[in-house]
């Protein structure tokens, strides 16, 4: 899978991307991950691509053309219906559904704001997702384009290892992970529950359940609201 981002600091995708399990992902040609510098389709001599807003307030907004030409740059190579995300607080919240709806795809391109973000007449016509990571504010989109790549890109098969894989990537039905120990069996006085070293696997199941229930009330009543819903009947 090829992943797309036209960005003002393709240095932070890059940096961000070549790391742990995504880094061996593309080593191991699973994913591409490429970049495209909007500032180099700026068309000023000073290689501006921000401005005033228009109706006055604070700070820049980038300008339509130089994101518009990026784009038309990228898609003129990966396809015209490919998709184009942008990162936007005022976009869908991404979640683990979305995860899965976008790893299906072959190509994608995400589209990162900075200042107080793009021109509004360029995102209409070649945004076709409008995503947003969570509610607080951030300098750029850049950090939630990784965040979306990082969740995608661990769907793409060969990505994990594949015993892991199918395993983790459900979710586990909205429920949250059950706690895990390794060795040593003792450290600060604190032992391993007891069941983990039983060595029957029925009475794991069950002890790790109840623990996922637990937290998952404790933590996110949403979630398990979520959970009984699904397992209804
Ligand atoms: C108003 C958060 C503005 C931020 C209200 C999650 C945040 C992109 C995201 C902002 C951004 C709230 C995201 C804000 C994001 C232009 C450049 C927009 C950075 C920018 C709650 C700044 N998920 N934020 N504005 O943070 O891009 O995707």
């Amino acid at each position: 899978m090829n992943f797309h981002v036209c960005t003002l600091f393709p240095e932070m995708i890059h940096q961000g991307c070549q790391a742990s399990i995504l880094g061996r992902a593309v080593i191991k040609q699973k994913i591409t991950v490429e970049t495209t510098d909007i500032r180099d389709f700026s068309t000023n001599k000073h290689m501006k691509v921000d401005d005033y807003p228009y109706g006055g307030g604070a700070g820049m907004v980038m300008q339509a053309e130089p994101v518009y030409a990026a784009c038309r740059h990228v898609k003129d190579r990966l396809g015209e219906n490919t998709r184009v995300i942008y990162l936007t607080p005022q976009g869908r919240v991404f979640n683990q559904e979305m995860a899965e709806e976008f790893s299906r795809e072959e190509n994608l391109i995400f589209l990162c704001g900075h200042y107080e973000g793009i021109d509004e007449r360029v995102l209409e016509e070649v945004v076709t997702d409008y995503v947003s990571i969570g509610d607080y504010v951030l300098t750029g989109g850049e950090l939630p384009a990784m965040v979306m790549i990082d969740a995608i890109a661990r769907l793409v098969p060969g990505v994990l290892n594949n015993d892991v894989s199918a395993d983790i990537e459900s979710f586990h039905d909205n429920l949250l992970e059950y706690p895990q120990y390794t060795r040593p069996p003792v450290w600060h006085e604190k032992e391993v529950p007891p069941v983990l070293l039983s060595g029957h696997h029925a009475n794991i199941e069950k002890w790790r359940y109840e623990q996922s229930v637990q937290r998952t009330a404790k933590w996110r009543p949403d979630l398990l609201e979520k959970h009984r819903k699904n397992n209804e009947k």
